[in-house]
């Protein structure tokens, strides 16, 4: 008996201290020195105990009673004297320490440079059009007017899947026949971002997979100058004001004429650098008068309608701007390299 009321004792004094607050003292004296707590039952019912051991149990117990509610005064005028501070210095809480700062996560470089060619785009009244990266042959291929075999091909090394005539679409310019389709015979100015999957050489100018944002505009009397006049305000706008830009003949089989702009090296000012190759210029996009047969194939009536459209690659876009030297950085994953933007 004498044993278990030290335990209560020892168990009470160790709960004591660990009371922070007005409600958990409250708590522990109902536990511990209320008129149903152990050790004040074990004085109410001494007379069940045998006459010999009676005195030194009852003078024990009540010994243990008054070391109890001293401690309890001692506790309740130590929270209410103590500040949140002072009560800390009893932790092993130290809150002079500096906190740790915690990692604050930012957008990847490619979906920065997008999303700023998006408001370009969108400011200039394009709506932005999603397509599907799984296409068709037909889509990717055939309706663009490069049929099966045509040595045009060559240009887009592609991805197949295990289903015939199901392909990774090797460029956006597929969406151009699903954007017409949708519209037609309405007047569109769509772009068309995404990513694009081309089974080439990995290089440090190019990549197995890397995005694409298409252009198209299809109306009655959109001309060659306003394909022209609409890039280089581009190019201003993604540059800066004073970017100059030109315009070189190219082929695509699904726009004629069909060009190449660059702009000029911002790096060097068109005096000519590494990263121009001596040139002066860049090349940033492809782009042409969309093809009779593409506008057919899109639901327009060729003698009616005219358009133009485009393709720009932002992470080589992002490369010229930053100067980064590797594509491969992109998609490698490595936190020095996404940390710098
Ligand atoms: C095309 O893919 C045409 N569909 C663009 C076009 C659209 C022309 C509409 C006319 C009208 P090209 O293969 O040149 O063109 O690719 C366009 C851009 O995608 C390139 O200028 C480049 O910025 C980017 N690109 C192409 N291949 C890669 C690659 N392997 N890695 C990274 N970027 C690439």
């Amino acid at each position: 008996m004498l044993e278990a009321l030290d335990t209560i004792k020892t168990t009470a004094l160790s709960e004591l201290k660990k009371t922070s607050d007005k409600e958990t003292l409250r708590l522990w004296y109902s536990t511990h020195l209320s008129k149903n707590s152990p050790l004040i039952e074990s004085l109410r019912n001494l007379s069940n105990v045998a006459p010999k051991d009676r005195p030194a149990i009852g003078k024990h117990a009540n010994q243990i009673r008054n070391i109890l509610e001293e401690a309890y005064k001692e506790q309740t005028h130590y929270l209410h004297k103590s500040t949140a501070s002072t009560r800390q210095k009893h932790t092993d809480l130290d809150i002079t320490l500096p906190g740790r700062s915690v990692n604050r996560g930012r957008l990847h470089i490619a979906t920065q440079t997008l999303r700023r060619i998006y408001t370009i785009w969108a400011d200039m009244g394009f709506q932005i059009y999603r397509s599907r990266e799984i296409e068709t042959d037909e889509l990717n291929f055939e309706l663009l007017n490069i049929p099966l075999h045509h040595p045009a091909r060559d240009m887009w090394d592609t991805f197949h899947t295990n289903t015939p005539g199901v392909i990774l679409r090797t460029h956006t310019s597929p969406g151009q026949i699903h954007a017409m389709r949708a519209n037609a015979p309405d007047p569109i100015r769509v772009i068309l971002p995404g990513m694009c999957y081309r089974y080439e050489q990995i290089t440090a100018r190019s990549e197995i997979q890397f995005n694409q944002v298409e252009g198209l505009a299809i109306g009655t009397n959109i001309r060659f100058t306003d394909l022209k006049g609409t890039l280089t305000d581009f190019a201003r706008r993604m540059f800066g004001n004073s970017t100059r830009t030109r315009f070189r003949a190219s082929h695509f089989p699904f726009t004629e004429p069909s060009a190449e702009m660059d702009v000029e090296c911002f790096l060097c000012s068109g005096e000519g650098c590494r990263v121009c190759k001596k040139t002066g210029w860049l090349e940033i996009l492809g782009c042409g008068m969309v093809h009779p047969a593409v506008l057919t194939n899109g639901g327009y009536e060729p003698n009616k309608y005219t358009g133009f459209a485009f393709g720009m690659g932002p992470e080589r876009i992002a490369m010229l701007k930053y100067g980064i030297d590797d594509i491969r950085h992109f998609w490698g994953n490595d936190l020095r390299f996404l940390e710098q933007f």
